[in-house]
């Protein structure tokens, strides 16, 4: 049967300190992302962009904190499309917008997945943990925030009220390599399996991905997976504001896109922080573009697929 991709985008860059990712989806678009999932025998679909209507500012305690009440709004506008994207279709993909709008997805896949009656893992591929609360942000940079929102921390009063929470054992990070120090006591704190660039190149992506998606598997999980921009070298991927050296390479990336879709685990992704006014003639939309075909089965040569039994 002909497996059904949606695309739904999120024009949103309040959650960055620098502005673009608000172009991220029309770039992804142009670079012809449809056209790559639809060649591999996808139906998809276009669902558009998700809006929000203007705001009045919300002030918070902590003065650094800009565009809460943006953020709120993109939250509640996303979660109840992300849920009936993941309802109607077999895989959603999520253009972002900055990485505020993982806020929304991953609430509303979490809700998906309770339905269902299985639980939902999230593979957050970034250079962030982006585990802060309002309070503890210094940046004031609310795309710092969705993994804790989504794994119902305290201090979130302001977001929408959190209908399903994500059981911060079924979260697996790779590609970590900065991190603030109240985000570092909550990944101790909450025992996330985090996998820093240091474990990367001790044990290479495949060794965690595998044991990752061993448990997913076990238990009848479905598998949100996050990409931010930024996971990557900025060497390959230049289109994103917050660039930190020494990320994944260009194998390391499709390797993982390779093995998710031998997986047959992944029911949405996310596609974040691209910023458009960052990039190179399109090479970082491109390259977006590739991962994700690569997660939706393009390969090179066909080969027997790892038996998971
Ligand atoms: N942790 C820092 C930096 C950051 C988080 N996410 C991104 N940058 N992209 C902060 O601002 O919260
Ligand atoms: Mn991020
Ligand atoms: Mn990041």
């Amino acid at each position: 049967m002909t497996r059904t991709c949606s695309l739904l985008g999120a024009a949103i860059d309040t959650g960055a300190s620098r502005p673009g990712c608000l172009m991220g989806p029309a770039s992804l678009r142009t670079a012809g992302l449809a056209e790559a999932i639809r060649a591999l025998g996808w139906a998809v679909t276009d669902l558009g962009d998700v809006t929000i209507a203007p705001q009045d500012p919300l002030p918070h305690a902590n003065a650094a904190i800009h565009h809460l009440a943006e953020m709120r709004a993109w939250i509640e506008a996303i979660a109840p499309k992300a849920h009936a994207a993941a309802s109607a279709h077999d895989l959603p993909v999520f253009m972002g917008g900055d990485h505020s709008i993982s806020a929304g997805t991953v609430a509303g896949m979490a809700r998906h997945a309770a339905d269902l009656g299985r639980p939902l893992y999230v593979l957050w591929l970034d250079a962030h943990p982006d585990l802060h609360s309002p309070d503890t942000t210094q940046s004031g940079n609310l795309h710092g925030t969705p993994v804790a929102y989504v794994t119902g921390q305290p201090g979130f009063d302001a977001y929408p009220p959190l209908q399903v929470a994500v059981d911060p054992a079924n979260i697996c990070m790779m590609g970590i390599r900065s991190v603030d120090s109240a985000e570092r006591d909550l990944i101790l704190k909450l025992g996330i399996d985090v996998h820093d660039m240091r474990a990367i190149d001790e044990t290479g992506v495949l060794v965690p991905l595998r044991r990752f998606l061993d448990r997913v598997r076990a238990t009848g999980g479905l598998l949100h997976v996050s990409f931010d921009v930024d996971f990557l070298d900025p060497g390959i991927a230049p289109a994103v504001g917050t660039t930190v050296p020494g990320g994944a390479t260009f194998r390391e990336a499709h390797l993982i896109m390779e093995t998710l879709c031998d997986s047959g685990l992944v029911s949405s992704l996310d596609l974040v922080e691209l910023n458009p006014f960052l990039d190179e003639r399109g090479r970082t939309a491109s390259l977006l573009c590739d991962l994700t075909a690569s997660l939706m089965g393009r390969r090179v040569l066909d080969r027997p697929t790892r038996s998971f039994a």
